[in-house]
């Protein structure tokens, strides 16, 4: 298997995975076709991040589209625009807490934004074999591990967040539309992400700007909650050997073999962050404040990702330490970038530089 595309239309482009994914597309993947990026700019969406692709490839091989994915008038303008004959589904409403507050926007976007996106691929591409809907999805499905296990890609979906309900029932109805239509898809489920651009109300880049920024560190319950953490460059190689070499209809696990307690991450961070900003790591100690713990906060996730390994040959680039070393520095040195996201001036931004739909 060796699938070659023109057009991909990466839904969540401008978001944290999203925008490091078209960047490894236009740069370590040597992707030589067009990208066209769907993203509706919520609160997480920054286009502002793709910058210098926008300067290079703009208007030629690179093209931001400001839209919801639930809109189907739009979504079947754009396959018939731009031809598109692959998807990269990482579009969705992503963080646990918010769920937990307001489930409404992940149903919405992460079940009915994906049915809309394969419902539209499927009546535009009519039985081709040739395309590919591939999903990006978490192993948040798999519900929560005790001490001793792994997630394996035949591992019972058990999901206990609004969230991981929502990716659940989009990650079925993908396989659905396989199965019933005979739609080219593959699957992806990885563990925490880390690295640059992502927004920080997750655990590292909120930890590591409030450290900075004297504020209290919160840390959940009891701070043993573990997660296997994986660079984000690691995760897009692998959706991106996925898509090209992964057999359709299946689903592929994707993590780091690196699993954290939360308390013992950030005793690490503490370190990393205090080394790197000539700061005291005895005062970002005093900050770290148990809070109330998250409601049904799942215990332990670890991934299995022996299949990714042997059938597709995948291997992660970064060590944990150099992969957290390159987050801080990123963290540290773009001020701009968080101000902006933080204030949502990004919106004036876009107005100024793209023509609104
Ligand atoms: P993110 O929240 O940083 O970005 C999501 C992007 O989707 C944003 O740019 C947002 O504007 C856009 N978006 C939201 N609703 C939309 C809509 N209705 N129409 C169009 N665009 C919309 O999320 P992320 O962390 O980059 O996650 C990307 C994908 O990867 C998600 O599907 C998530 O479930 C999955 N995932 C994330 C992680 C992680 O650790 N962050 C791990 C495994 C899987
Ligand atoms: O302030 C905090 N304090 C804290 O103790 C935050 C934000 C988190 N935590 C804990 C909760 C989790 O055990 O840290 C751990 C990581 O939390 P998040 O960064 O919110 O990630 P998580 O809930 O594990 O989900 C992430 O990984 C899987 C992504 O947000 C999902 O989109 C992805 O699918």
């Amino acid at each position: 298997m060796n699938r070659k595309f023109s057009t991909i239309l990466v839904t969540g482009g401008a978001g944290f995975i999203g925008t490091n994914f078209i960047h490894y597309l236009f740069g370590k993947a040597g992707f030589d076709g067009r990208v066209v990026n769907l993203d509706a700019l919520t609160y997480a969406g920054n286009p502002e991040n793709l910058a210098a692709v926008q300067k290079v490839h703009g208007g030629k091989r690179y093209f931001f589209e400001r839209g919801d994915i639930c809109d189907r008038a739009l979504v079947e303008g754009l396959f018939d625009k731009y031809e598109v004959d692959a998807v990269a589904h990482f579009a969705a409403e992503s963080h646990v807490d918010r769920s937990i507050l307001g489930p409404e926007a992940f149903v919405r976007t992460n079940v009915m934004g994906t049915y809309t996106l394969l419902d539209v691929a499927r009546k535009a591409w009519k039985g081709r074999d040739d395309v590919l809907f591939h999903h990006v999805s978490t192993d948040e499905v798999f519900g929560s591990l005790g001490d001793e296990g792994y997630f394996r890609e035949d591992t019972a979906y058990d999901p206990r967040s609004p969230y991981s309900a929502s990716k659940a029932s989009s990650d079925h109805l993908v396989r659905a539309y396989h199965h019933t239509y005979g739609l080219p898809i593959t699957l992806t489920n990885c563990s925490n992400n880390y690295g640059p651009y992502q927004f920080p109300e997750k655990l590292i880049p909120l930890m590591i700007l409030n450290m900075v920024e004297g504020k209290s560190l919160p840390v959940y319950g009891d701070g043993k909650n573990i997660r296997d953490w994986v660079f984000v460059e690691d995760h897009n190689s692998a959706v991106w050997l996925v898509m090209r070499e992964g057999r359709a209809g299946e689903s592929y696990n994707i993590g780091g073999e690196n699993e954290w307690e939360n308390i013992k991450l950030l005793d690490r961070l503490m370190e990393i962050v205090s080394l790197k900003a000539g700061a005291s790591v005895e005062d970002y100690r005093k900050l770290v404040t148990y809070v109330k713990d998250r409601p049904g906060h799942d215990r332990r996730y670890a991934i299995d990702c022996s299949k990714l390994k042997k059938e597709l040959g995948w291997k992660r680039e970064s060590s944990f330490e150099a992969g957290l070393a390159r987050t801080v520095d990123w963290y540290l040195g773009n001020k701009p970038w968080i101000d902006s996201i933080r204030s949502g001036d990004y919106l004036k931004w876009i107005e100024a530089n793209y023509k609104q739909r």
